[in-house]
């Protein structure tokens, strides 16, 4: 892993992540893999959402890593252009509720996703471009500069947190693939091995997991390539070794663990959509005045905190995105 010295325009790594409660998780954490006992759940945790996504957090906790894998940190500058209007979410709670049906389709995969091998990981370029070629994960972290952003992040089911990842801009790996004018869209694809990810065994899924978003959604500066979370090296659980974040929209279209990267002429149709096009649709824009089929969209379950607030179209990114979507008001962006 790059380390990389802190620029003198950082700010401060505490204010971020405060510095006690980072040493004091980490020794949670260590002393729980270490005796594997339960321990009572920190602060962040007893005030979860919910009770059942509490009971689980909590376990989670309990059963938390084996002290072998945990990650070493990832020293990147904080681009401070990126600001939140909340309370990062509790590094314990983010890395423990989880979505990645690869390994099951509740919150808890945390354990299972242990099972993934991120080293070595190669990912294929491929489409339109000048000329497809595959590309390690460490050769690809040369080419590229770490920084570290807060953002926000909105699963389509009504919960939200903060995290502050490290990664690279996508558009670094969209300039590195050299697409072809032609190319209007990319499309992402997550490993697929059934002999360590459980869901890969369930043939009801559209396997394997894929995204799609336009070439200028990619690269609006927005869009990243996440490596590292919280300081560290990204847990499997959030898709390691690479995977994206795109804070305007839906979680879902936030890919986990990319094995291949395409660039393609004609707009590609994602897992969620095969599974359920009534409910999940390309653009999956965070809209708080389109309601999921199934629950409104209106407001938010802000992780740990037991509060619900407003929910902000775009997520509240549109100063960022909301050019992108020019002439498209016809659409819903929510689809
Ligand atoms: N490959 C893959 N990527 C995925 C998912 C998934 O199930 N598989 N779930 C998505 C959903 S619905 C959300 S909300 C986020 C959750 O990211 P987190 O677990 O790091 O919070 O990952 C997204 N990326
Ligand atoms: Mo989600």
């Amino acid at each position: 892993m790059t380390v990389r010295r802190k620029k003198g325009w950082e700010i401060p790594e505490r204010e971020a992540t405060p510095e006690a409660l980072f040493l004091d998780r980490r020794r949670v954490l260590k002393a729980l893999g270490v005796s594997g006992a339960i321990l009572a759940a920190p602060a962040a945790l007893r005030f979860a959402t919910d009770p059942a996504a509490e009971r689980r957090g909590r376990m989670a906790a309990g059963k938390a890593a084996n002290p072998a894998e945990t990650p070493e940190l990832v020293q990147a500058p904080r681009n401070p252009r990126y600001t939140l209007d909340r309370p990062l979410t509790e590094e314990l709670l983010a890395i423990s509720y989880n979505n990645f049906y690869e390994f099951g389709s509740h919150k808890g995969i945390f354990r299972a996703a242990q099972a993934l091998v991120t080293d070595p990981w190669t990912i294929r370029i491929d489409g339109a471009v000048e000329k497809p070629f595959e590309i390690g994960f460490e050769d690809l972290l040369q080419k590229v500069a770490l920084e570290e952003r807060l953002y926000r992040h909105r699963c389509v089911e009504a919960w939200a947190m903060a995290v502050p990842w490290t990664g690279f801009p996508l558009k670094a790996l969209v300039d590195l693939a050299r697409p072809l004018g032609k190319a209007k869209y990319v499309r992402f694809q997550t490993f697929q091995n059934p002999e360590i990810a459980p869901g890969h065994r369930e043939a009801y899924y559209p396997w394997p997991y894929t995204e799609g978003i336009t070439v200028a959604e990619a690269t609006n500066e927005l869009a990243f390539l996440v490596t590292g979370a919280y300081g560290k090296t990204l847990p499997k659980q959030m898709g390691a070794p690479l995977r994206l974040a795109l804070p305007w929209k839906y979680g879902f279209k936030s890919i986990k663990s990319i094995v291949r990267v395409s660039f393609l002429e004609n707009r590609p149709k994602s897992f969620w959509e095969a599974l359920q096009p009534r409910e999940y649709g390309f653009w999956a824009n965070v809209n708080p005045d389109v309601p999921h089929p199934r629950w409104s969209q209106a407001r938010e379950k802000m992780l740990g905190t037991g509060k619900m607030i407003p929910t902000r179209l775009f997520n509240g990114y549109g100063a960022f995105v909301a050019d992108l979507y020019k002439g498209l008001e016809g659409e819903r962006l929510y689809t």
